[in-house]
């Protein structure tokens, strides 16, 4: 049976006719998703970093708004980035990083639009294949395996500056190794990380041992009001809970400081699914939803408008809260 799916990503990663662009190309314009997380932000200064290596020319950026996320701010290769508004409106050759659908890039999707030659890096099984070249492979466990093997094609050594963002990638979209997708290859690549100079303790320091005091009241807040519904979900059950913006204002954090809030709630024995809303400047929930075994939330974020994984997804949603979590339930008892 043909599932829609594999119908969305039909072709096998085109590995020549991306590098054969990439050789020909003096200036290339880099592109990851809004909003970016370590993998979208680490691969794309990583292939940024090993085009400069070949003396080409890159700008790279995302779309508004323009702000690498605290946690982020230690990636190498930062100094590679352009404001959106710097970026060519018709780029020869442009790149797309993480990003499932030509919409995820914000304000950079017209340039994607009318680039001559878009290539695609992504392992999103939702994958719409928008590039004109498409490295894309939903076996992959993250972007940054298929920005490795770019690199590698490409001819380039790893210096420690690119190995660090693939690196972030890596841990990051693999959990800290803990997912289902840690395969072998998984660690083959993070040993070849490693030995091009990561110091693995120091970039999981960055990513996931600090914060500032106030986090601690934002969490105890979110932690105080999580709910759990045990019949939701067919009976598997499903934990939620916000982050507020006054939960935020109270300790002068910005939304991304809320983004390990799922981890905490994800514990819970007793639900499958696991749900935090973080309510952003705008007053727009942000909603970031997991799942344990069997649930494919990838499926019903992409319903609600949203996207992402098999096992970790998000969407916004505007209204109240609990509205979006009606919502989600229904999706998740049809499916
Ligand atoms: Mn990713």
């Amino acid at each position: 049976m043909v599932t829609t799916r594999a119908m969305m990503m039909t072709t096998s990663p085109d590995w020549a006719r991306a590098v054969a662009i990439l050789d020909g190309a003096e200036h290339v314009c880099l592109a990851c998703h809004i909003r970016p997380d370590a993998d979208a932000l680490g691969s794309m200064v990583a292939v940024a970093s090993a085009l400069r290596d070949r003396g080409q020319g890159v700008v790279a950026s995302f779309g508004d708004p323009f702000v690498v996320p605290a946690i982020l701010t230690f990636l190498p290769g930062l100094e590679l980035l352009s404001p959106p508004d710097r970026f060519p409106a018709r780029p020869d050759v442009m790149m797309s990083f993480d990003a499932s659908n030509v919409d995820r890039l914000g304000g950079l999707a017209r340039s994607a639009g009318a680039a001559a030659e878009l290539i695609v890096v992504d392992h999103h099984a939702t994958n719409t294949g928008f590039g004109s070249v498409n490295l894309v492979d939903p076996a992959a466990a993250a972007t940054a395996v298929l920005a490795a093997e770019l690199i590698s094609r490409l001819g380039v050594p790893l210096s420690r500056e690119i190995a660090v963002g693939l690196y972030a990638g890596l841990v990051t979209d693999t959990g800290s190794f803990r997912f289902a997708a840690t395969t072998p290859t998984v660690h083959e690549l993070a040993a070849q990380l490693l030995r091009a100079g990561v110091d693995p303790a120091a970039v999981c320091r960055e990513l996931y041992d600090r914060a500032p005091f106030g986090y601690l009241g934002m969490l105890a807040a979110a932690l105080g009001r999580a709910q759990l519904d045990p019949a939701a979900v067919g009976g598997r059950g499903l934990v939620w809970t916000t982050v507020t913006r006054a939960d935020r204002e109270r300790a002068e954090l910005a939304l991304d400081a809320a983004e390990s809030v799922i981890d905490e709630v994800r514990r819970t024995d007793d639900a499958e699914v696991a749900v935090v809303l973080k309510e952003d400047d705008q007053g727009v929930w942000q909603v970031s939803v997991r799942s344990k075994d069997v649930v494919d939330v990838g499926e019903a974020c992409t319903e609600l408008g949203g996207g992402g994984h098999a096992r970790a997804a998000g969407f916004s949603h505007t209204g109240r809260a609990g509205e979006a979590i009606a919502a989600l339930k229904g999706v998740l008892d049809r499916a």
